[in-house]
């Protein structure tokens, strides 16, 4: 594979994998609200490929369709444009901590592969209709159930072929799931790490099936077979190890469950005596909401409510945003602590679903989807 032509990043970024290159902000540059796109978590499987030609660029929509089309960016740019505020979150994030009771295999991550991103673009539900699929239709006229996204970069998984992923047709063409085909982020042209020229933003889905670097969307009968949907990405019990593993057994993950983080302080922190900010970021999948956040300093024996809120730095006139529906809330807490105190914090969504207390309950060899208490060890300097 060529890295030749990498985009200049970030130098504050962590660095978790160089080819391809994968990278996350320090935790504490996810206090604020909308995450600025320098530090905003880069996720990759293969080089960044470059399209220098926009004229010549397109997306064509084909597979179980009357008429197949292509539609250049500029017809995309002219469909309605909506922004949406949305949490995208990597399966691997807080992989690290998991690893830590039991190896795991992936790329390690703390707690910053996660961003909330004003995304800008036309609704995938839009475009669908423009080759005749209704909006809120739970199969195509030719009898599609899925929509496959299919990228212009190569990756090892696929043996040097695309990227790809897809989701229910009923979710692709539900406006109300607010599935976009994204050209700007933050209020400017995505660029080429996130995906230039257009990429797909699945709100309340793991980061995978948001495919960047779109090349074409195929309406097809079964889910999408490349790799990333059927031997990645995917929940297993903790019994299951690299010799008793049956990928077929188990659903390819779409919703991410309720999770929360600490932004406020490391892992290991020494803090000043009197108050200390816990604060950080909860958010749930499927368009759930975050009911409440609770913060703990003595490891969870005796909690206290955190405050919570959303938008304040929003660059936006607040009628240009769709939606903040999918988006994270970020929480906090000031608190005076103990000497050594073991601060926790655990949110609870809409649905009452709570994070699990502890990793081992949830460890799973890909190492994914650890929503387990976030806790961080906060001793006071004398
Ligand atoms: N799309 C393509 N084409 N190639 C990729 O490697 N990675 C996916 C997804 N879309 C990926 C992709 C994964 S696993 C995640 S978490 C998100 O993109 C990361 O998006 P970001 O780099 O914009 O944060
Ligand atoms: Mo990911």
């Amino acid at each position: 594979a060529d890295y030749s032509e990498e985009p200049p990043r970030h130098p504050s970024l962590k660095v978790n994998a160089k080819e391809p290159f994968n990278a996350e902000p320090h935790r504490s540059a996810l206090l604020s609200y909308i995450t600025p796109i320098d530090f905003f978590y880069k996720r990759n499987h293969g080089p960044i490929p470059v399209v220098d030609d926009i004229e010549r660029y397109g997306v064509s929509v084909g597979g179980l369709v009357k008429k197949p089309i292509e539609l250049s960016i500029f017809e995309i740019r002219k469909l309605p444009k909506y922004n949406v505020v949305a949490t995208l979150q990597c399966a691997g994030n807080r992989r690290t901590a998991m690893s830590k009771t039991r190896t795991v295999k992936g790329v390690g991550w703390d707690v910053a592969a996660i961003g909330n991103a004003i995304w800008g673009g036309a609704k995938l539900a839009d475009v669908l209709e423009l080759v005749g699929i209704s909006h809120s239709s739970t199969y195509s006229p030719l009898g599609g159930k899925h929509v496959e996204f299919v990228s212009i970069d190569k990756c090892k998984e696929e043996n040097g072929g695309p990227y790809k992923a897809s989701i229910p047709i009923r979710q692709a063409t539900n406006p109300e799931d607010d599935v976009l085909l994204a050209y700007e982020m933050n209020g400017e042209t995505l660029n080429r790490d996130h995906g230039f020229p257009l990429r797909v933003i699945v709100p309340g889905v793991i980061g995978a099936r948001s495919v960047k670097w779109l090349d074409s969307i195929n309406i097809i009968e079964e889910e999408c077979q490349g790799f990333f949907m059927q031997k990645d990405y995917k929940m297993f019990p903790p019994s299951v190890n690299w010799d008793n593993i049956n990928w077929f057994t188990r659903k390819a993950q779409m919703d991410f469950p309720v999770q929360s983080a600490i932004c406020t302080l490391e892992d290991v922190d020494v803090v000043k005596p009197g108050k200390v900010t816990i604060a950080g970021y909860a958010v749930s999948g499927g368009g759930r909401g975050i009911e409440r956040v609770d913060v703990s300093v003595d490891g969870g024996k005796t909690w206290l409510e955190a405050e919570r809120y959303q938008r304040g730095n929003i660059p936006y006139q607040s009628d240009d945003v769709h939606t903040d529906k999918w988006a994270w809330v970020l929480f906090k807490a000031v608190i005076d602590i103990p000497e050594n105190a073991v601060v926790v914090a655990k949110a609870v969504d809409t649905a009452s679903n709570v994070q699990p207390d502890n990793v081992e309950v949830i460890w799973n060899l890909r190492g994914i989807l650890n929503t387990s208490w976030h806790k961080v060890q906060a001793r006071r300097a004398p």
